[in-house]
């Protein structure tokens, strides 16, 4: 593209992190399976799986699955490690390696905490015969202070700095240079593809897509049609491996979208409709933007112009378009309830209270139909 700066991109995710700090103040566990625990503290063992090292991952241990499965798992292995989750102090620890990131960076961005963009065009001269020097480099400064490893990922934009820090873990390294960014796509799944969940997948595989590289040889008319304008762009372009989203140092504090309804009304089943499709523009955005949200948020504004905001906040962080919607209609329906006998004009939602997302399990499957 004409004009485009060329970028090199980095992606930095620390690998087993929870479970690797964990084996870093306790050097006895590691050749021992170590599991990160978040006990809900109903019973002894209930909670779930934070994370685990790659020892008790081998054996079938996952985030996410109940602690009393991974027990079970694990039962005759008289070496496993189950421990409480310290959040805090992986946090401090988190802030101690982004310090260190960011002084490799021209341009910085944390996404979790465990991983981070960092823009380096000028540090290496946007030369990717650099990058593989630059990046083990970092790779050992984070291994030598704070002895613990990450795997990194380097390409033209984040999308595809993102997708090659994933490849080879742990203490990884894998470079994408401009060219070879569409062979690097072409044969993986389009599930790999980022924010392609399984229900996308499903539908691309109905229509013959299997691989990346397929889905790159699709029309992007087929692709608006199928998954609606932006998602179907966005797939023609991730395909392609475009992906021009630069790396922000800020870190965006809430996510919003407003919009007129056709006409002023006071019937909640009128609203809905723009309502959510207000919500579904908002998840998107959150994923994209990789924030799990804790509040969701209406806005009302009214015939004469007056401003209300109602929200809700949750106990846990979400990513669930669920819950926006349902959480939206819940606080409309009582709003309209309690207010006077004014008509509505425009309405929006928004979410906040993010927590950065630390997987990479937020998937886009609300596509349009
Ligand atoms: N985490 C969690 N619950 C999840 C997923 C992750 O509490 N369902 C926490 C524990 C992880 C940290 O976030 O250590 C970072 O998440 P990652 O997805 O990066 O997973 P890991 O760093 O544990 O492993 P990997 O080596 O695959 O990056
Ligand atoms: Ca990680
Ligand atoms: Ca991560």
């Amino acid at each position: 593209m004409e004009g485009a700066p060329k970028r090199v991109v980095l992606h930095v995710d620390i690998d087993y992190f929870y479970a690797q700090v964990e084996e870093r103040e306790n050097p006895s566990l590691k050749d021992k399976p170590v599991v990160v625990c978040v006990y809900s503290g109903r019973t002894e063992d209930s909670g779930a799986v934070s994370t685990a090292n790659y020892i008790a991952r081998k054996l079938g241990v996952k985030s996410g699955m109940p602690i009393t499965l991974a027990k079970k798992i694990l039962k005759e292995n008289k070496d496993a490690y189950f421990v409480g989750m310290r959040k805090e102090y992986y946090e401090t620890v988190s802030d101690a390696i982004m310090e260190i990131l960011r002084g490799f960076a021209d341009m910085f961005q944390q996404v979790s905490i465990d991983e981070a963009f960092l823009d380096v065009t000028q540090k290496i001269q946007g030369d990717f015969e650099k990058a593989t020097d630059y990046a083990n480099r970092i790779k050992q400064e984070v291994r030598s202070k704070e002895r613990l490893t990450c795997s990194v990922g380097v390409g033209p934009n984040k999308l595809i700095a993102k997708m090659a820090s994933d490849i080879k873990k742990p203490y990884g390294l894998t470079v994408v240079a401009p060219e070879n960014v569409q062979s690097f796509l072409n044969p993986m799944s389009v599930g790999k593809l980022f924010l392609v969940g399984p229900k996308t997948e499903e539908k691309l595989n109905e229509i013959g897509v299997k691989t990346i590289g397929e889905l790159s040889e699709v029309k992007v008319e087929r692709l608006v049609d199928d998954f609606g304008e932006r998602f179907g762009e966005y797939l023609y372009r991730a395909s392609r491996g475009i992906d021009n989203v630069p790396v922000l140092e800020k870190e965006i504090t809430q996510i919003s979208r407003i919009a007129t309804l056709k006409k002023n009304t006071r019937n909640v089943e009128e609203i809905l409709p723009l309502v959510n499709s207000l919500a579904d523009d908002v998840h998107r955005k959150s994923l994209v933007e990789r924030k799990d949200f804790k509040s969701i948020s209406i806005i009302a504004i009214m015939e004469d112009l007056s401003i209300h905001t109602r929200t809700k906040t949750l106990k846990v962080t979400t990513d669930s378009l669920e819950i926006i919607k349902n959480s939206a209609r819940e606080l409309f329906e009582s709003f309209l309830n309690e207010s006077q006998n004014v008509s509505v004009r425009r309405v929006g939602v928004k979410v906040s209270g993010f927590e950065a997302k630390t997987g990479q399990t937020s998937l886009i499957d609300s596509a349009k139909g």
